[in-house]
Formats: C-alpha cells, structure tokens, sequence
C-alpha cells in the first residue's frame, strides 16, 4: 500500500525540526581510509566529502538547525564543514555546526548512538525543537526529509523510522521491522540472524536506515529512561526501538518509488567494496545516483583548482577519460583512464593507464603504470612502472587486497611519510 502524503503543515513543522547527525563511529571497515578521518570525512565523488550527501539533504529540506555530532578522528570533518557549509544566519536561530564530544554528561565519551544524543540534550533545550530528526553522517541517497516528516505527522508517530528493502540475504546487517499495511511497526530486531521477510516483497526484508524521527518529548522520555538502565548499551538499534514497539506508535517509513515499484538510492558504505561501488554508481549514462540533478544539488566546500586539462603529446599518448568522472585541477598527460573516479588535482603521467579505479585529491601516477580496480588514497605518489590490479597475489602483498579484489593503496605503502597534509 502506498502511504498518501499530505504537506499541509510541513513548512512550519520543518522549521520545529534539529537535525543530529551522527558522525562518531570508527569506521574500522573502511580500512586505511579511516585512519585519519572519521568515515563521513571520507572524500567521495571527486569532489565531496560524504558527509555532503546528508547535509545537502537537509538543506534541500529546508532544514537550517543541524547540529553533527563528531567523537573520533574529527579534525578533518570539521575542517570541511567550517570551509564548506557555514550558510545559515544564527540571529535566526540558523545553525550547523560540529558538536565534539564533551563528557556533558558524567566523565564517559558516547558509548552508542543514543547516548550521543543524550549527552546533547542541551541543544535540544536550547533550540526547543518540536521534532528531532536523527540521522547517520556516512550514507550515500537523497532523501526529502519533508516527506519523511509528513509521514510523521499524518501518522500521529511517535517515532517514524526511514526503511528500505533489502535482500533478504543481506538483512542480517541491519535492524529488520514486521509492520502492518499501514506500516506500523509490529516487531524490529537489530541485526537479526534469521530475518524475517517482507510481505511486501517476499525474498527482501524490510530494513532500517538507521534514520528516525522522534517526537522532541517523547525522545527525551525514552533516553532519561535508557540512561538510567545499567544494563542498555545505549544504542537505538539495540536497546531502545524494541523496547518500543508494543506500547508506542512507531512507524517506518517506505524509502520507495511505488510508480517503478523499486527501493530508492541509498548506500551505507561502510566497506572499501560497498565504498567502490558506490563510487562507480556515480558514473555512466544513467548513473544510479545523478550528481547533475539540478532539483536536488550536492553542495561541497568550494575548492580553487584550475578545470580539468588533458594533454595530448603524440597520436600514440593522447592524454583521454572515458566514462569517468574527472574533478577540478587534473591533469591526464598522454595517459589513458577509463571508469574511473579522479578527485581534485590528480595527476596521472604518459603512458600510464587506470581503470575502474578511484585516486583520491593530489594523488600522482608517474608515468607506465598500469592501474585497475585500486582506489589510491589522498597525496600517493605512484612511481612510474607500478602495475596494480594484475596480480592479486602481489597486491595483497604489497598493499590491502579487499574480499571482492579491490586494492587499497596509502602512502606509507610506498614508502612515503605523510606529516601534514593540507
Ligand atoms: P549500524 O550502522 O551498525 O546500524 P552504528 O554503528 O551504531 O549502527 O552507526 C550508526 C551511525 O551512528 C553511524 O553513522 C555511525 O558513524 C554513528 N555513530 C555510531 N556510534 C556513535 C557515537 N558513539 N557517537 C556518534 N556517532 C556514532 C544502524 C542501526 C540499524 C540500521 C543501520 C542502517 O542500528 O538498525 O539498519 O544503522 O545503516
Ligand atoms: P584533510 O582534512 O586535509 O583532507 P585528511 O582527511 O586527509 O586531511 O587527514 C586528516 C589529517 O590526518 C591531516 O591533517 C594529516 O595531518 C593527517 N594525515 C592524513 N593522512 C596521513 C598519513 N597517511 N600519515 C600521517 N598523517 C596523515
């Protein structure tokens, strides 16, 4: 059944809503990538960080109280935010900002995610939103919170969790909710090891995104609540939302095209495979996620690069990108690339080739090299003749191999020492 909308009252209510982004775990499955920034700092796209993906969300949804909620490895984020995404007037009550974690709230850094947002109720005093809208810093989709809201409050929620079908042989990845035609939620189960499968679609399961809206009192009754029981791990997923359940109204909202009758876009990229293939998402005709929609822009912090050039010396090194993405400040000199992703000020020298490949910001290929299925992280210097992709053998070796044979490859792996980087 599809849920009717009615936007009535959403210009008002969206201005009663905080956003929290959640922008503090580790990100340990990410590698090396994560090892001087938080996941959502990662650069993604050629020219974001993904962390833009969710703000850009939010400010296409009007909303202008957002407050991102950083623990680990935060310098870098908050560096991006500060450079990028200082719009809003606070005289207005406007605001986005990087909330660090304090210890506000006895001597203990955030254990799970509900505890973050217990240890920032004061912004929620200080803002008196009437909803808080409650979100994860590190997913690739585009969302219209609005709708999400609408469905909030035409449902008389309590709680409204965003949800996507998944197959059901990757459910046990996430919390899995039973609902009833109306999607109220009947059962959640975080990270269940037997799924249960949608009525909906019989071989998905109907997943959370992790996304909620909660009513500002009620979310403050259940966390003074949760903070309280020595036992919770303080978690959304785990503790609280199926405490919920039997005597709360709680919803999940379909993330759902009904007229394709297909789960919209949205990507967790929690692995180096999940964060390659959302990058090669970007490319093609009809990419899966369409950075050139003008209804929905992806904003980032400006950067001051000189276009993109590609140099041709002689027929036999044309400097040339296919089907690729290719960001401000590049150089492709009688090289070859070819579905790949090139971030900003990349280089990549004569008779090199890369394929399917991502290099992050400032990364140089020297010349004859051969590069596949690698993504190379931000200031490599690749010396001339390297050849990754070939030989996995070698690149499991030589630098980290993933499950699904993609090469990660971080400047300590060729030897250079990286002391600041700007
Ligand atoms: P997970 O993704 O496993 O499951 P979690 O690791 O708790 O949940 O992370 C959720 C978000 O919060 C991430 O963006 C993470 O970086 C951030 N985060 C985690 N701990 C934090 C902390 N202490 N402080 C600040 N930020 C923190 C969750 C739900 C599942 C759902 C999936 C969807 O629990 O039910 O299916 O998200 O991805
Ligand atoms: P930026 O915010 O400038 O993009 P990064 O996200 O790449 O920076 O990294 C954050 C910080 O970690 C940098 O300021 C840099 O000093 C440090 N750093 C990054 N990569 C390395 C590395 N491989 N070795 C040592 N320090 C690093």
């Amino acid at each position: 059944m599809k849920p009717s909308l009615s936007y009535e009252n959403i210009a008002s209510d969206i201005k009663k809503t905080i956003a929290l982004i959640l922008a503090g775990g580790r990100g340990v499955r990410l590698k090396e990538l994560t090892d001087w920034r938080v996941k959502p700092a990662v650069p993604f796209g050629g020219k974001y960080r993904i962390i833009d993906f969710v703000l850009s969300n939010c400010v296409n949804s009007e909303i202008r109280k957002i407050g991102i909620l950083t623990q680990y490895k935060s310098q870098s984020l908050i560096r991006h935010v500060m450079r990028g995404w200082e719009l809003f007037h606070a005289e207005l009550g406007e605001f986005i900002e990087c909330v660090p974690a304090q210890q506000r709230q006895g001597d203990d850094w955030y254990s799970g995610t509900a505890n973050a947002i217990y240890q920032n109720m004061d912004l929620i005093y200080y803002h008196r939103p009437s909803y808080v809208l409650i979100l994860a810093g590190d997913h690739i989709y585009k969302m219209d919170y609005r709708s999400l809201l609408a469905f909030h409050t035409q449902n008389e929620a309590e709680l409204t969790i965003a949800s996507t079908y998944v197959p059901i042989n990757e459910a046990s990845r996430f919390g899995v909710m039973e609902t009833n035609q109306k999607y109220r939620v009947t059962a959640f189960n975080e990270k269940p090891e037997a799924p249960s499968t949608s009525p909906h679609h019989p071989d998905y399961a109907l997943a959370s995104m992790g996304i909620y809206v909660f009513n500002t009192d009620f979310l403050k009754e259940v966390l003074y609540k949760d903070a309280k029981d020595i036992q919770s791990d303080h978690d959304f997923g785990r503790n609280i939302i199926p405490s919920l359940i039997n005597d709360h109204r709680v919803y999940a909202f379909p993330f759902f095209d009904f007229q394709q009758n297909q789960s919209l876009y949205w990507k967790d990229v929690g692995t180096v495979d999940a964060y390659w293939k959302a990058s090669m998402d970007l490319i093609g005709v009809s990419p899966e996620l369409n950075l050139y929609d003008a209804d929905w822009p992806i904003r980032t912090a400006a950067n001051n690069y000189p276009p993109a050039k590609f140099v041709f010396n002689d027929p036999d090194r044309q400097g040339k990108a296919v089907d690729s993405i290719v960001a401000e400040g590049c150089i492709i000199s009688g090289a070859s690339v070819t579905h790949s992703v090139l971030s900003n000020n990349v280089r990549v020298e004569e008779h090199s080739t890369v394929d399917n490949s991502i290099l992050l910001p400032n990364v140089v290929i020297g010349p004859n090299c051969r590069i596949k299925n690698a993504i190379i992280d931000k200031e490599c210097r690749v010396p001339q003749g390297t050849v990754i992709g070939e030989d996995p053998e070698a690149d499991a070796r030589d630098y980290d191999l993933s499950p699904e044979g993609v090469t990660l490859v971080e400047p300590e792996m060729l030897g250079q020492q990286i002391h600041q980087i700007e």
